[in-house]
């Protein structure tokens, strides 16, 4: 076995010198769960030459803003799902016709058609490559080979650099090898786990739960299943992270006899935090945003978001939100719950907790659509 590769699998120090070596001089990127060894490594050895973006269009920036001030060509790294945000500062901005500004992309690629993938990457899975097509970016799938994939690498930058445009290194499930993870981070008492059962006991027969991208709907959906409560009052929002808040306060304008709450994450809020002062403006008196906030991706891998550097309660109540708590421990969260019901929303309740492992994580059973359509069905109940 080389020491680039393990097995048939690269070494994330490999994929981090060989850039390097190719000058590539900046990193940045959102965390995704086939590129996380790589995400962890650039953690703990790219110091400030490495930045986790708030989302893959802001990632671009960030990108577009390293190579006009160092005149060197970044790596952008994403999940495949995050292609749809990066979508106009490419086009936009970074394509040849427009500014011309090099980068590398290395997209991890979820749904890859023959994969058995969960049901938001079924779509994104098979169009990834069109897509790239379609934008005009050359790309190569990462070869798990260590010494073919220095010469993609290299040709990557090269290409990128002389033709002044993207290019994109596609990544297959099983390519990076692991990187030690860091254990989870007791900072609060509470698990996310914990604190989703805590919501799910607060509500009555005719709320409504719509719940955010990635472990927190697996968890819920879980939960359901073991206390045989049925799924219907659940909407699950397996992909488009950061827009369960906006379908749920949507939802909360069509349904304003209904209270209609949100389970949130601080990656999936902060990807989108545009939604707040939206909300906040629209008034809905029967919306609780309930933000879960672990200072991480979790659901990826842990990489940390700027979630405990931040006050977003405040942020929400200088968007219009009406109510705004942050509550830490299991008693404070179950009074806060009881306390919410009678107030008049928009409120957010942030309850802060910890990224502890838990033991194996189920995936819902039940397909998107027809997870929404039994949704709406509870909806139109009296
Ligand atoms: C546009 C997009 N980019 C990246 C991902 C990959 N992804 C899935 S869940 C997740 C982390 C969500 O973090 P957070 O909202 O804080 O919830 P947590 O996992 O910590 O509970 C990410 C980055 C995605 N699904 N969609």
């Amino acid at each position: 076995m080389s020491a680039d590769a393990s097995g048939s699998q690269l070494l994330p120090a490999m994929l981090y010198e060989t850039f390097r070596a190719a000058g590539v001089a900046y990193f940045c990127g959102v965390p995704d769960s086939l590129l996380s060894p790589f995400g962890y490594y650039l953690a703990d050895h790219a110091g400030t030459a490495h930045d986790i973006a708030i989302h893959e269009g802001n990632a671009v920036a960030l990108a577009i803003g390293a190579y006009v001030a160092t005149k060197k060509v970044p790596l952008v790294y994403m999940q495949n799902s995050g292609l749809g945000n990066a979508l106009n500062p490419l086009v936009s901005l970074a394509d040849p016709l427009v500014m011309a500004v090099p980068m590398v992309l290395l997209v991890g690629w979820r749904g890859q058609s023959g994969m058995d993938d969960e049901p938001q990457h079924k779509k994104q899975g098979p169009i990834t490559t069109s897509l790239l097509d379609a934008l005009g970016i050359p790309y190569q799938i990462l070869s798990k080979d260590a010494r073919q994939a220095k010469l993609q690498i290299g040709r990557a930058v090269h290409i990128a650099q002389e033709l002044q445009q993207p290019v994109a290194l596609v990544v297959e499930a099983g390519t990076i090898a692991p990187y030690d993870r860091p254990g989870g981070v007791q900072a609060y008492p509470l698990s996310r786990e914990q604190a989703i059962q805590a919501v799910i006991q607060s509500l009555d027969e005719r709320d409504a739960l719509v719940a955010t991208t990635g472990k927190a709907s697996r968890e819920l959906f879980e939960y359901r299943e073991e206390t045989g409560q049925g799924h219907r009052r659940d909407l699950l929002i397996v992909g488009g992270m950061g827009h369960a808040s906006t379908i749920a306060a949507a939802i909360a304008q069509h349904k304003p006899d209904r209270r209609i709450y949100c389970i949130d994450g601080d990656g999936a809020l902060l990807m989108h935090m545009g939604a707040l002062p939206i909300i906040g403006s629209k008034r809905l008196k029967n919306f609780y945003h309930i933000l879960i906030n672990n200072g991480a991706h979790e659901s990826v891998g842990g990489q940390p978001t700027v979630g405990f550097m931040i006050d977003i309660p405040a942020i929400a109540q200088a968007s219009g939100y009406a109510h705004v708590r942050r509550v830490t421990e299991a008693t404070e969260l179950t009074a806060a719950l009881q306390a919410i019901r009678e107030l008049d929303g928009p409120v957010l309740l942030e309850v802060r907790v910890n990224t502890l492992p838990r033991s194996e994580l189920s995936r819902p059973t039940i397909s998107p659509a027809d997870n929404r359509a039994a949704f709406m069905s509870f909806l139109d109940e009296v």
